[in-house]
């Protein structure tokens, strides 16, 4: 089967060596090293993407914007195959090949606030320059993704049939998810505004998505799958809710989980260097709301997932989707403490890009 793919791609199988590659949870990823060239071969996960045409169309788009407006920008597309598209079926499932950037690697722990600034920079980057795109032309390729009245939906269905003893064991984070409905209240409002634009967006923002050089230096942007129109909340809200912790979203000791605001101080910095003159001062009242949003919707997609028996993030061990809930509603509690901070922060930094634009 692999086989297949590589010769759709005019590559020689016999000069490649696939093995598994990453950690992502919804699709599976190989690395194929040649001596030449490397690759990156991924298995698009089509429970979860109902129509993978969808990212190629997508991709393509923007790939041929930024080769046009932008051609010095590293956008690293899915290469087409033979049949002129990037998505190739193969033994009943879709998959695409990416080139591999030598020199580059992914870092799944933050080791200092330069990477967060730095990566805030490429995410930022990765919107402005596509600032100008119609997005009319793109389509969802996930329906719904970062909509959290629907996600408090589909978390309220599976109250009513999750089993009983699910319900007890969850009481306190079914408790936490009601608790916090002004989440919720204060989303609606902003989706219903109409100075908050629908921006070209990539809707998964955590480290391991951004290539590093061997400085340290965010060289680019991977896992492009759910680029599509969305609010800007959603990716500085993911990076609060992946940079700020020194531990993840899968540690079990809850003491360990905080919200480090020299990281926020990073991600305010890098983020508005590059979008500070093209958000508008609705959306930039909501800065400090996105990571609430964020880390409070994966709380519920985890939780939802545990009452619903793990159907669509899968465990490792019993009850890991309920640990994994346990840790996000904790990080909401750290970082709605650390909001006085961020308050301070963010005068602070405005201050400093002031002065920096008002030097040029
Ligand atoms: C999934 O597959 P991966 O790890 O890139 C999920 C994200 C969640 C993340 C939590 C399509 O991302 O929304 O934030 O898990 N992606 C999808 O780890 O559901
Ligand atoms: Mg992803």
């Amino acid at each position: 089967m692999f086989d297949d793919i590589l010769i759709n791609f005019g590559l020689n199988v016999s000069e490649y060596h696939i093995r598994p590659f990453g950690s992502g949870l919804i699709n599976y990823t190989y690395k194929v090293s040649g001596i030449n060239q490397s690759y990156i071969l991924q298995q698009i996960n089509a429970a979860v993407f109902k129509q993978p045409d969808y990212i190629d169309s997508n991709l393509t788009l923007i790939k041929e914007y930024l080769d046009k407006h932008n051609p010095g920008y590293l956008f690293v597309a899915p290469l087409k195959g033979k049949t002129g598209k990037s998505i190739i079926y193969a033994g009943d499932k879709f998959y695409r090949l990416f080139p591999f950037i030598e020199g580059s690697h992914t870092v799944n722990f933050l080791q200092d606030t330069r990477e967060a600034y730095s990566a805030a920079v490429q995410f930022g980057r990765f919107t402005r320059l596509l600032n100008n795109f119609d997005i009319s032309k793109l389509e969802y390729t996930l329906p719904d993704f970062h909509n959290l009245k629907l996600r408090f939906t589909q978390f309220e269905q599976a109250l009513k049939t999750a089993k009983s003893e699910k319900l007890e064991q969850a009481a306190k984070e079914v408790k936490a998810a009601h608790d916090h409905i002004n989440i919720l209240h204060t989303y609606n409002l902003f989706t219903t505004d109409s100075e908050i634009p629908r921006r070209v967006i990539h809707h998964d923002t955590k480290i391991n998505n951004v290539l590093f050089d061997k400085e340290q230096n965010a060289l680019c942007l991977v896992d492009l799958d759910t680029v599509m129109p969305g609010y800007y909340l959603s990716d500085v809200g993911d990076m609060m809710r992946t940079y700020l912790s020194p531990a993840n979203e899968e540690e079990k000791d809850l003491d360990k989980i905080t919200a480090r605001t020299d990281f926020f101080r990073a991600i305010y910095k890098g983020y508005m260097s590059e979008m500070g003159t093209i958000l508008t001062e609705t959306e930039k009242q909501y800065f400090i709301f996105s990571g609430k949003m964020m880390i409070y919707m994966q709380g519920l997609r985890f939780l939802t997932d545990f009452l619903n028996n793990d159907v669509y993030y899968g465990a490792q061990y019993e009850g890991h989707n309920l640990i994994r809930a346990k840790n996000q509603f904790k990080l909401l509690e750290a970082y709605i403490d650390g909001e006085p901070i961020f308050k301070e922060i963010i005068a602070g930094v405005d201050k400093e890009l002031l002065a920096t634009t008002n030097n040029i």
